[in-house]
């Protein structure tokens, strides 16, 4: 008999059976879309950006997929962190890590939401999301490094559980540098690179028109377009953070070759967006199983025979 291939990790202390599952975002929002994850075959479930209360988003349309991946501004439509609590409970039964994604619209806000869930045993880690390009008003707190700071600061006197942040992506060197040294200084359980590339323009040709109605058409862009950038951030935080930090890829993963990639990188653990609204939940099935054969075709046995190992020529 072949011994088994395991794509199996650990995340924030918790195991996975698989290292694939959903970015947050597409089809997390309500208790519907979030039991279909935590049926299907992804390795944890991770929830919709939540905030203080319930808000609608940004008016429709609001995201376009094209050939090449999508652009966004939902405007964080959701239904309020106490639902996204709450849900905790009916997550316990799935058998795989329930994480929470916290995106306040302010710092006291995202203090008040992370004391109130610090409470809930089935909530198995906080993703707090540094990264939204769609409010209005309200710039991206990753591309403030003493901003970023001073949040870290006021949420780690109060979060309980295990807590990771979802970072924009970074384009030059000394930025990687900067946002790595805010990060050394708390115990951050995991580092999720990258949010959409903010603020990107997708034109229709033909209506010579934007294709989104918020912003005049800005969004952020994800899928295909982005995975050299994805990949490029994994590399560098995982090069510059404590090996103690766990880093979850997320930018343009539609195969098993992008899952490797981004493991190759540095990545314990990937998560899928666009790929996953266009397929559904049989993206982490299948994804597995293009990875699996990827690693039985190399020889290796488990993430960690590859893990990091990218080589330079
Ligand atoms: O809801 C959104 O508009 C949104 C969020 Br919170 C985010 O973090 N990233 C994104 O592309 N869209």
């Amino acid at each position: 008999m072949p011994s088994p291939i395991l794509i199996s990790t650990k995340i924030a202390g918790f195991g996975l059976s698989s290292c694939l599952y959903n970015a947050s975002g597409p089809l997390c929002s309500d208790a519907d879309e979030l039991h279909a994850i935590g049926i299907s075959h992804a390795g944890a479930v991770l929830s919709k950006s939540a905030t203080l209360q319930e808000r609608q988003g940004n008016e429709e349309p609001r995201y376009v997929d094209t050939r090449w991946g999508s652009i966004n501004s939902m405007g964080l439509p959701n239904q309020g962190y106490e639902f996204y609590a709450r849900f905790s409970e009916q997550a316990k039964t799935y058998d795989k890590p329930y994480f929470m994604s916290v995106s306040g619209l302010s710092h006291d806000d995202n203090l008040h939401i992370i004391k109130e869930i610090s409470g809930f045993e089935n909530i198995a880690g906080i993703e707090l999301n540094l990264s939204c390009p769609n409010v209005p008003g309200k710039p991206q707190t990753g591309y403030d490094f003493e901003q970023s700071r001073r949040l870290l600061e006021m949420v780690f006197t109060e979060v309980k559980q295990p807590l990771g942040v979802k970072l924009p992506p970074y384009f030059d060197m000394p930025h990687f540098e900067m946002m790595a040294s805010v990060l050394n200084d708390f115990p951050i359980s995991f580092v999720t690179c990258v949010n959409s590339i903010g603020n990107g323009l997708v034109v229709d040709p033909d209506l010579e028109s934007v294709v989104i109605k918020p912003k005049h058409g800005f969004g952020g862009i994800g899928g295909d377009f982005i995975k050299p950038t994805a990949l490029a951030n994994v590399r560098q935080f995982y090069t510059l953070l404590d090996k103690s930090v766990s880093i979850i890829g997320c930018g343009g993963v539609k195969t098993g070759m992008d899952a490797f990639e981004h493991i190759l990188c540095g990545a314990s653990a990937v998560q899928i967006g666009t790929q996953f609204m266009r397929e559904g939940t049989g993206c982490f099935e299948r994804v597995a199983n293009e990875l699996t054969d990827i690693m039985r075709s190399k020889g290796y046995p488990d993430l960690e025979s590859f893990r990091g190992k990218l080589k330079d020529i």
